[in-house]
């Protein structure tokens, strides 16, 4: 009789506890970034900042318009490269994700950001940082972190006025990205007074870079800027080393990585580089980016590169934004993440403008010291 009373009771929790589960609300959050390929170091930072946000929120236990929601992250690998962009944006609007936190590039994010348009589910990058990404009147497009306008226009201006550039040098790799920094930091060294004596281009595969650092060598530059990603970036500086380039090497947010220095194989000097990442956070609101960089090890085994903490923040801000709106239908939430405002992030306050660009954006400019990663300026 206790057995069969037992075997009653375990059958009804058994039934309660899977109705409960039906009424669960599965969330799915595409993330796409390459995985494989020469930047694949860059691409997996950006993929566990999403799985860390997921795997919190889930534990948290999300209440959605009343239902518990369970997130699942959705991983694509576009390898960088635009056309496997716009396939892994379809292939996430097929399987009907809620909503998109990605991609890496800027040659990615751009075509998919019209697949995602068209399907109305909304997209958040998290390190694309070439202007035209967020100017395409798309209402479903945001981006976490500052442009290449802020970016390249303020190294510009930093190679003439603060490390004292009298004959600069520009290479680009002819990415979305690479070619517009490359542009925007041009035009900050001539807005500043400064000389751009010679301007060279490569690509995003290259390894070798001999004919134009030749080129460039003998119009004696005392700044080197490079526009892409540190896969290049670093074979580029050994050549540099080679050649006995003796400029300063200057870059965006592609080569301001954690992996910069394993990839110039011990030929920077210490403060020879100075980079800049797209977002950045001081003062008291630092505490916060840097418990994220501590979790983010103790749970990884691996330091953050670069964009982790910025694809956490977008994933929390989006699902913020479904919280708010008692849904995560993209057509009911997309009006509230659109007005996000004020939103406390680990990268700092999170608001976007009309075009879905963060207001206010900070960058974060470095140099390389002993192999090291260190903090020059914050500046907006
Ligand atoms: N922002 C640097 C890396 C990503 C990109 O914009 O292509």
């Amino acid at each position: 009789m206790h057995i069969k009373l037992n075997i009653v009771v375990g059958a009804v929790a058994a039934l309660v506890s899977g109705a409960a589960m039906s009424q669960d609300l599965i969330v799915k959050i595409g993330h796409v970034a390459p995985t494989s390929g020469a930047i694949a170091h860059l691409g997996k930072d950006n993929e566990l900042g999403a799985r860390l946000a997921i795997e919190e929120l889930n534990a948290k236990g999300v209440m959605i318009g009343g239902k518990k929601a369970k997130f699942e992250l959705l991983a694509e690998d576009d390898a960088g490269d635009p056309k496997q962009g716009t396939a892994a944006a379809q292939k996430l609007v097929d399987s009907k994700v809620n909503g998109v936190v990605g991609h890496l590039n800027s040659g990615t994010s751009i075509p998919a950001s019209k697949v995602y348009s068209d399907a109305g589910i909304p997209q958040i990058s998290p390190s694309a940082t070439n202007p035209k990404f967020t100017r395409n009147g798309y209402k479903t497009t945001f981006r976490v972190v500052a442009d290449d306008v802020h970016l390249g226009g303020t190294l510009g201006k930093y190679s003439v006025n603060q490390l004292k550039g009298k004959s600069i040098a520009v290479i680009d790799d002819r990415t979305a990205y690479g070619q517009g920094v490359a542009d925007e930091f041009e035009k900050g060294v001539k807005g500043a007074g400064g000389k751009v004596v010679g301007r060279e281009f490569t690509n995003d595969k290259a390894t070798d870079f001999t004919a134009i650092l030749t080129s460039l060598k003998a119009k004696k530059p005392d700044v080197v800027f490079f526009g892409g990603m540190d896969a290049v970036a670093g074979p580029m500086l050994r050549q540099m080393k080679q050649l006995g380039i003796e400029a300063k090497f200057m870059g965006g947010d592609g080569i301001c990585t954690g992996e910069l220095p394993k990839l110039a194989a011990g030929t920077m000097g210490d403060g020879q580089v100075v980079c800049a990442e797209a977002g950045g956070v001081e003062g008291e609101a630092k505490k916060s980016m840097d418990d994220f960089k501590a979790k983010f090890k103790s749970k990884f085994n691996v330091d953050v590169q670069i964009y982790a903490p910025y694809v956490y923040d977008a994933v929390n801000v989006m699902v913020a934004a479904m919280a708010k709106a008692g849904s995560a239908d993209p057509a009911k939430y997309l009006p509230v993440l659109a007005k996000t405002s004020g939103y406390k992030g680990v990268t700092g306050i999170i608001s976007f403008d009309e075009k879905g660009d963060i207001k206010n954006g900070a960058l974060t400019l470095y140099t390389y010291k002993g192999g090291n990663r260190e903090q020059l300026a914050v500046v907006r």
